[in-house]
């Protein structure tokens, strides 16, 4: 017994994988002591305002400085004119597209770049920009996707606009980006045709925008006399940014220096290059001056990259009791005035394929076509996975259509559809090998622990009720997720591929500094991936420092986007220290005058086999490392890097419920109850796991009740103040209840899945099907989001309920 207790805190002291550490960046954040990149002030720096378009769409016939430079401050108005010389009036995107970096010749969406100011002080820029005159010619806009392609439709971009192709493949029309199909179309009709039941479905995905706390900016630093540039900025993605500026600007990328910082929130709008960013380091470039350059809210919610605008059309073959034998489904994907979110070169649609979902789904086709229209630029951004949403929000709408026609339970029709246990790994008919999952055992947990036969029974006798006054709601989503982009040979990004990185450097002490090409934006990688290591070596995460975002420091890695994080670096920061500890299982066989196969492994110190009393620890090693006792040959020190390429994809899944009261008379929606099992494989920490959780129900709740971004018919933005947007705050938000189940991923080391992102995509279509399900008994197979109170009155309204 002495023993056990004598190993518990021997285990107990490294707060390794398994125990919720509390996190350790916290202690600077809760008492102020963060650096976010308006906290950077440099000598000498100069501010930058952006001149914004006022038109969705218009010519600039003539830009006039005069009165804006007659302002007392302002230095300098730069326009696209200034850029042309050095060659960046134009950027290329992350997505195959190029982008205005200032409007060069005409606007394309409301609030585009067209100038910057540049001026002593924030307020002064501010001035300056409202002094800047701008002589425009309207042009029509196009805002409705499904007008896009119509033969009249005024050309969005002159620039491309005899390009066959933008990155993606062939262009049937001048507006139009690409065309992305997967999975067999003549099997899928077969199917179809063949089929006992058939049911089809507008699914839209409204444009919806991720609102972190923090806006976006930037301070970018150029040195004349040594030639390097360091910029400070809000991304997720700081060595892709490092890439796109060598590409750009022509500084060798060595000169370059990115620096990430801490971030307020990141949620996807912190990956794509924006403008902003580009002519602040133009502007540093030229003026020799730090220029910093930060957004506004509206800038934030009104420019930079939005989500979804998704209008897909989708459609279910199933035989008589409820087995799908065919999903078929069309979207038109709205992309705003430029392809500039993030996608795999050969990933346009991002990883939508993903849409059979848990289900084994015999035949499958989609095809999607993106189209430019004259909005903000974006797409792909959202805690989405990469257009996992609507895929999830499609499947997991599409069954729910499917049981209501066919009379069978919900929770029923999906067991039937599982793939089950034993056909794991499962390639699905769009082509994904699910590595792992448990979905029968995960949705039966949750429906036990919630009562579902008791919920249904409560439905069943309000229903019956002619007296009720509110509906009643249960939705449920039994989603798959794909993240961990990914396997270099499916994913690249301009060529790169991504692989990601962990580099480990310890210390004669004991101490650790880890580096990583992820870059943390709130989700907790000084904690966890400080866990990993603890574990894997045995050295208390206390003294385990993790440095991401410097790209001085770091080594190479696609940043942290899609939950990737913990599938990729996670691996690549295992598989590092395990380097370590094979060289430190060596110096101990040395040190104990034994081979390496007499030696085990026991929590902090390698012992030999059959003899306990010799042993040595890893902060023993530690030291030895940096001594002259070590293997002859051997070169001194513990340290090294991984550049991990994961082999696949992590498929992490959940089960939800949601029970939603709905009042009759006002269509007032509330939650009464949430309950989120999540299977992310072996849980790094817990209490994080938790966080990730709560706060991606939260932005699924924002999202499936009250986010969205309107236009009006000349592309006027009708919704980019706090004023407008919904942001719930926790007097809106409900009680989460979390549970899990642990179906280790089998090609992970650790056999960790993502996490991150699962509860937004999961969360979304769990409370539109609690909302619909409470109508379903009245015919209503689909309501549109968002489920606000007018929406939901409406469709009451139309029922006959209010009265
Ligand atoms: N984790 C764990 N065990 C697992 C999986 C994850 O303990 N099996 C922990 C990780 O160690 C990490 C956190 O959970 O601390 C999230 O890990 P992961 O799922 O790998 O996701 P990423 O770290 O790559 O985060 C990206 C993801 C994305 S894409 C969006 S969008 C989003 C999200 O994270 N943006 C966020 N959550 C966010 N949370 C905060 N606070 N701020 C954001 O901007
Ligand atoms: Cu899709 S939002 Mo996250 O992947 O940064």
């Amino acid at each position: 017994m002495g023993d056990m207790a004598e190993l518990q805190e021997r285990e107990q002291k490294l707060q390794g994988m398994g125990t919720s550490l509390l996190r350790k960046e916290d202690a600077k954040f809760i008492r102020g002591q963060g650096s976010y990149v308006d906290d950077i002030k440099l000598p000498g720096m100069l501010f930058g305002a952006l001149v914004r378009s006022p038109y969705a769409h218009a010519r600039i016939k003539g830009i006039d400085k005069s009165k804006a430079l007659a302002c007392p401050g302002v230095v300098a108005v730069l326009t696209a004119d200034d850029l042309k010389p050095v060659n960046l009036h134009w950027m290329p995107t992350l997505g195959g597209d190029v982008q205005a970096v200032l409007a060069d010749k005409k606007v394309c969406f409301q609030m585009q770049e067209v100038a910057m100011v540049l001026a002593t002080d924030r307020y002064t820029a501010a001035d300056g920009a409202a002094l800047v005159e701008v002589d425009y010619e309207e042009l029509p806009a196009i805002v409705d996707p499904k007008h896009s392609m119509d033969k009249d439709a005024v050309v969005i971009r002159e620039d491309i606009a005899d390009k066959t192709e933008v990155g993606h493949g062939p262009r049937t029309h001048p507006n139009h980006i690409f065309t992305w199909e997967a999975g067999d179309k003549a099997a899928a009709d077969a199917a179809f045709a063949g089929a006992a039941v058939t049911v089809r479905e507008e699914i839209l995905n409204p444009r919806v925008h991720p609102c972190p706390l923090e806006t976006c900016g930037c301070v970018a630093s150029f040195n004349k006399a040594t030639g390097h540039l360091t910029v400070y900025m809000t991304t997720q993605a700081p060595h892709l940014v490092r890439t796109v500026l060598a590409m750009l600007s022509g500084v060798a990328e060595s000169k370059i220096r990115v620096v990430g910082g801490d971030i307020g929130g990141g949620f996807g709008n912190k990956v794509p290059v924006y403008p902003g960013y580009v002519v602040a380091i133009v502007a540093s470039i030229v003026t020799g001056v730090p220029v910093k350059w930060i957004e506004s809210r509206m800038e934030n919610i009104g420019t930079t990259g939005f989500a979804r605008d998704y209008h897909g059309v989708g459609e279910l073959a199933a035989d008589a009791d409820g087995r799908i034998k065919a999903l078929r489904f069309t979207a038109l994907a709205d992309h705003g005035a430029f392809n500039s979110h993030v996608s795999a070169t050969k990933l346009p649609a991002g990883l939508f394929s993903i849409c059979t979902g848990s289900y084994a789904i015999p035949n499958a086709y989609c095809r999607v076509d993106a189209v430019y229209t004259n909005k903000a630029p974006g797409g792909v951004a959202y805690r989405c996975s990469l257009r996992v949403t609507e895929a999830v929000y499609l499947i997991e709408r599409m069954i729910d259509v499917l049981a209501l026609k066919l009379g069978i339970d919900k929770a029923e029709i999906r067991r039937r559809n599982f793939v089950k246990a034993e056909q794991f790994p499962y390639t699905t008919s769009l082509g994904w090998t699910l590595d792992s999952g448990a979905y029968h055992p995960a949705l039966d947990k949750v429906l036990k622990a919630v009562d579902y036969e008791g919920l249904r029974r409560e439905q069943a006798a309000l229903r019956a009720d002619p007296k009720a006054t509110t509906l009643m709601g249960i939705g449920l989503a039994t989603f798959t997720e794909i993240v961990g982009a990914g396997p270099t040979k499916v994913c690249d990004i301009l060529g790169i591929g991504l692989f990601d990185s962990c580099e480990i450097r310890v210390h004669p002490t004991g101490g650790v500094i880890a580096r990583l090409g992820t870059m943390t934006q709130g989700q907790g990688h000084a904690t966890t991936y400080a866990q990993i290591i603890a574990t894997e070596l045995g050295l208390p995460a206390s003294d385990i420092v993790v440095e991401e975002g410097d790209t001085d420091k770091a080594p190479y890695g696609a940043g942290t986007w899609g939950s990737r994080s913990t599938p990729v670096s996670g691996a690549a920061t295992a598989q590092a220290a395990r380097k370590i500890k094979d060289k430190a299982r060596q110096i101990a066989a040395h040190l104990l005058e034994v081979a390496e196969a007499d030696l085990e492994w026991e929590i902090d110190r390698f012992k030999v086999k059959g003899n306990p009393e010799q042993a040595k620890t890893m902060k023993e090693i530690c030291m030895v490392a940096h001594t002259s006792n070590i293997p002859a040959g051997m070169e001194q020190g513990l340290n090294a890097v991984s550049y991990y390429d994961p082999p696949n994809m992590t498929f992490p899944f959940g089960a939800y419920l949601c029970v939603v009261d709905v009042d009759r008379y006002t269509g007032e929606t509330k939650v009464r109850r949430f309950y989120a099992l999540d299977d992310c494989g072996t849980r790094i920490n817990p209490m994080v796991i938790e966080g990730q959780i709560h706060g991606g129900l939260t932005e699924a709740f924002a999202v499936a009740f009250g986010q969205q971004i309107p236009f009006d018919d000349n592309g006027n933005h009708l919704g980019n103040s706090l004023m407008d947007y919904y942001l719930p705050t926790s007097m809106e938000t409900p009680h989460w209840e979390t549970d899990h189940t642990v179906t280790p991923c089998p090609h992970h080391p650790i056999g960790a899945k993502g996490v991150a992102e699962s509860p937004h995509v999961g969360g979304i279509p769990c409370f539109s099907n609690a909302v619909i399900d409470a109508f379903a008994h009245l015919g209503v197979t689909h309501m549109d989001m968002p489920h606000t109170a007018f929406r939901v009155w409406q469709q009451c309204h139309a029922l006959g309920l209010d009265r």
